[in-house]
């Protein structure tokens, strides 16, 4: 990781932002100029999401960053114009957590040709041209899935035969989804007993994660050894579905999910689920002081990654209390 930032900063050293940041001290005013920031976060689809809008809230208000939040839904339409309404107002900076990884290159290059400079958080975009973005702080989603599969692994390798996997998939088409799939798919690939069987989105949400995984219980019944869930939500809704099944979930069925938020630790101490992989939401200060660093015209990291763990029934009690999400 500290490898990755390093190159990161070399990369955006090279690269330089000259140019790019569009903001100057009010002209015959002692006053400082107040920073203001667009920000477009996706929705509040999970508990990682509301715990990171809180951050990034609580963030721009201690940095006394005027914030312009808006809520897309987890739709890409409403993000781009809230992309164009930002750029309308001529913020100084403008940040978005992207629902999805393709489709905004030209929005992107709007806001270059208007020179107001663009930090992505949390999601990574799919662009050709990757100076149409300033700086990426978030998680090593591909990691993550990574942790996710060695966790499996190493605590189920003793079990006789195949084991058999389902997983429910983030949003179709974004980064955590598109990455964790592909760690987890890596590491598990190893060991050709582990097989996904069945592999479906659940949106992130607990609602969808129920129903999907009512499905998979329908059409493979005790089949189903373990389930890999891409967030902490659609693993605590499919542990109802699990429970209303007459199963249960943590034993019959080994649960690992990602986020490490609340309530899987709760679900880890109630035994039903079994292990999650931290993706922390916490990124309003890191954004705060990169906003404040490029308006003052310094550089900033390419890509500026959170340092994370991974947790299980056996720290969660010890850890719960000190969770901050
Ligand atoms: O894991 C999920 C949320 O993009 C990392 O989005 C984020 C993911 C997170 O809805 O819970």
């Amino acid at each position: 990781m500290q490898i990755a930032q390093r190159i990161g900063l070399m990369l955006s050293m090279a690269v330089g932002i000259a140019g790019i940041h569009g903001c100057s001290k009010s002209e015959n005013s002692s006053e400082p100029h107040q920073i203001t920031l667009g920000f477009s976060q996706i929705g509040a689809e999970s508990e990682w999401r509301t715990a990171n809008t809180t951050s990034i809230k609580d963030a721009a208000a201690a940095e006394n960053i005027k914030l312009k939040f808006s809520d897309a839904q987890q739709k890409q339409e409403n993000q781009i114009k809230a992309v164009r309404s930002f750029i309308a107002q001529k913020v100084d900076v403008i940040s978005f957590s992207p629902v999805v990884e393709t489709g905004w290159e030209t929005v992107l290059q709007e806001a270059k040709a208007a020179k107001i400079p663009v930090i992505l958080t949390d999601r990574a975009v799919n662009v050709s041209d990757d100076s149409l973005y300033l700086s990426l702080i978030g998680s090593d989603f591909v990691e993550e899935g990574r942790r996710a599969g060695k966790w499996l692994l190493e605590n189920t390798k003793d079990r006789k035969g195949d084991i058999n996997i389902v997983e429910l998939q983030g949003t179709v088409g974004s980064a955590p989804a598109n990455d964790r799939k592909k760690g987890f798919q890596e590491v598990i690939a190893a060991d050709p007993r582990y097989k996904v069987i069945r592999s479906q989105t659940g949106d992130f949400t607990r609602a969808k994660g129920k129903e999907v995984m009512e499905a998979f219980l329908k059409a493979e019944g005790k089949n189903i050894n373990v389930l890999f869930a891409h967030n902490d939500d659609m693993a605590i809704g499919a542990i109802q579905a699990i429970e209303e099944a007459g199963l249960k979930p943590g034993q019959d069925i080994v649960v690992v999910s990602i986020d490490g938020v609340k309530g899987a630790f709760e679900a880890m101490v109630a035994g039903k689920l079994n292990a999650s992989i931290e993706c922390n939401p916490l990124l309003g200060a890191q954004l705060m002081a990169a906003v404040k660093d490029v308006v003052a015209g310094k550089p900033i990291p390419k890509r500026i990654v959170t340092e994370e763990s991974v947790f299980s029934q056996a720290n969660a009690r010890d850890v719960l209390p000190t969770r901050k999400y």
